[in-house]
């Protein structure tokens, strides 16, 4: 709260500052979100297994399984890469849009994982990855031995043709949102456990992003797997840096 010029404080600004506090201290509520835990980054053509961290995405199964079988979560989300077919982030599309003159890579000589520019508007910096996810397909399925509680919700991402998403929360532009954000607000919810693929990607994109709306954000480490070894360690530092959790999945049952 501020102090009025001559030095006194404003009562009238601790009213509301305070319930946005206290209530959250009172009442904590915490949410599950899984990202993209679907069959292309496990055995379809974007399987994380063939990253340098050599990491198998169909182990993040079973720990978010016991986690979900441990621990109640009022609120839990499945986010999904759901691409067009048409999407900008697949190599396979380089074609079908101009690419802009600042982009350091051709159309003719784009490769996997380079990243272009593509001329919009808006003007779109993308990285390029097979094709993946698409909408409706069965690389888009959750995996099958997923446990989905009553209740879960999924939240679709990456949607729109022209821009990609990691986070689960905005696109990489920031210019649309999906529903999460105000899902997780209508319930009053203050604290977010993320586990899922990619670590380094779109686990690390939602769990900054779900810091910058405020929430406590935990990270589970052994529920997540990831393409490269710094980047999966650039990760933990950031949400750590930015007053999130990095935990064990045995430690998830006594917080909640
Ligand atoms: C992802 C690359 C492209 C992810 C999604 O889920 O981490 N990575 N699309
Ligand atoms: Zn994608």
């Amino acid at each position: 709260f501020d102090q009025n010029s001559d030095g006194a404080i404003d009562r009238g600004e601790f009213i509301p500052c305070a319930s946005e506090w206290i209530a959250p201290l009172k009442h904590p509520r915490s949410a599950f979100l899984a990202i993209d835990v679907q069959n292309d980054f496990i055995s379809g053509p974007l399987n994380i297994s063939s990253f340098p961290a050599g990491h198998n995405g169909k182990d993040v199964v079973e720990p978010i399984n016991q986690v979900l079988r441990t621990v109640h979560f009022g609120n839990v989300y499945f986010a999904m890469d759901y691409h067009p077919a048409n999407h900008s982030s697949f190599i396979e599309n380089v074609h079908l849009r101009e690419l802009d003159p600042s982009s350091e890579v051709s159309a003719a000589n784009a490769k996997v994982f380079d990243t272009v520019v593509f001329k919009g508007p808006p003007k779109e910096t993308q990285k390029l990855w097979p094709r993946h996810c698409v909408q409706g397909t069965w690389g888009s399925d959750l995996h099958k031995d997923l446990i989905l509680p009553n209740g879960t919700v999924r939240i679709f991402k990456g949607t729109k043709d022209d821009v990609d998403s990691y986070s689960a929360f905005w696109d990489n532009n920031k210019l649309s949102e999906t529903a999460l954000n105000a899902l997780l607000r209508k319930d009053g919810v203050t604290n977010v456990y993320i586990a899922g693929l990619a670590y380094d990607v779109c686990v690390r994109a939602s769990a900054l992003d779900a810091l910058k709306l405020g929430y406590n954000t935990i990270l589970i480490d052994d529920c997540s797997r990831g393409l490269d070894p710094a980047g999966i360690e650039a990760t933990r530092k950031s949400v750590l840096e930015n007053h999130g959790l990095v935990v064990n999945s045995t430690e998830v049952k006594d917080m909640v």
